[in-house]
């Protein structure tokens, strides 16, 4: 057995964190995180409406990435405005901003202005060194309900370039460092302190061998690690 200490990740992405309200008439569309308010528009039924300056969002915990994509279906209720927007945030990160002109849409329910679904996609960065995020969707609207409404459906949270967390204590306490997706040969070379517990989203391996431990065993995991004995890499070298 080479005398050689490694930490060695393969990565799997994108990854689906999460989707919700797919279909027209999805039953998980009902009594969800973002709202408990549900809207019909000519039998697709969608979160919403909401109006003036209502949010929903959604509390994502133990998700890990550098980079993530959020698509969802936007609908427009019953609005010819040409000063509406609707802003999505991920904590207090504004990352998409739409607006409308006066004839965008058809009326296809409520009253007779327009109506339209349209489906958005959305890639941002998001800083590593945080483990959840709170997405939220800010309709901005000057009148009430019975004038004009946002909806929202067909959520799906993906992280594109996934990160692994090493943590200085169990359940993810502690000093954290971090290895990403494109960034880990980097990374790889400076093993700050002894990991505790481990953070590793479904589809990724992480492959760890010291000549000290687990007599010199490639150890290798495939979800999170909440409370590991001991390992702590005097130093790295390149995997042999
Ligand atoms: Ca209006
Ligand atoms: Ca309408
Ligand atoms: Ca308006």
């Amino acid at each position: 057995m080479p005398k050689v200490s490694f930490i060695k990740i393969v990565f799997f992405y994108p990854i689906l964190v999460y989707q919700n309200c797919m279909d027209t008439r999805s039953a998980d569309c009902y009594n969800n995180d973002w709202s408990n308010k549900v809207g019909d528009c000519a039998g697709n039924i969608f979160l919403g409406p909401f109006t003036l300056n209502e949010t929903i969002s959604r509390q994502f915990d133990n998700v890990r990435g550098a980079r993530f994509g959020f698509n969802f279906t936007i609908a427009k209720i019953d609005s010819w405005d040409p000063n509406d927007f609707l802003i999505v945030f991920a904590d207090e990160i504004e990352i998409g901003k739409f607006w409308y002109t006066p004839a965008d849409g058809v009326d296809m329910c409520y009253v007779q202005y327009l109506d339209l679904f349209a489906e958005k996609q959305i890639k941002f960065n998001f800083p590593e060194g945080r483990s959840s995020m709170k997405i939220t969707l800010d309709g901005n609207f000057d009148e009430p309900l019975s004038n004009e409404g946002w909806g929202a459906k067909r959520f799906i949270l993906q992280i594109l370039q996934p990160c692994v967390a090493f943590y200085s204590d169990c359940n993810f306490q502690g000093e954290v460092w971090t290895i990403c997706s494109g960034n880990q040969t980097n990374h790889a070379r400076d093993i700050p302190f002894e990991f505790k517990s481990i953070l590793i989203e479904n589809g990724i391996q992480v492959k760890m061998r010291d000549p000290r431990y687990y007599g010199g065993q490639t150890q290798t995991y495939t979800s999170s690690q909440y409370c590991l004995s001991s390992y702590q890499f005097p130093k790295y070298k390149q995997n042999a």
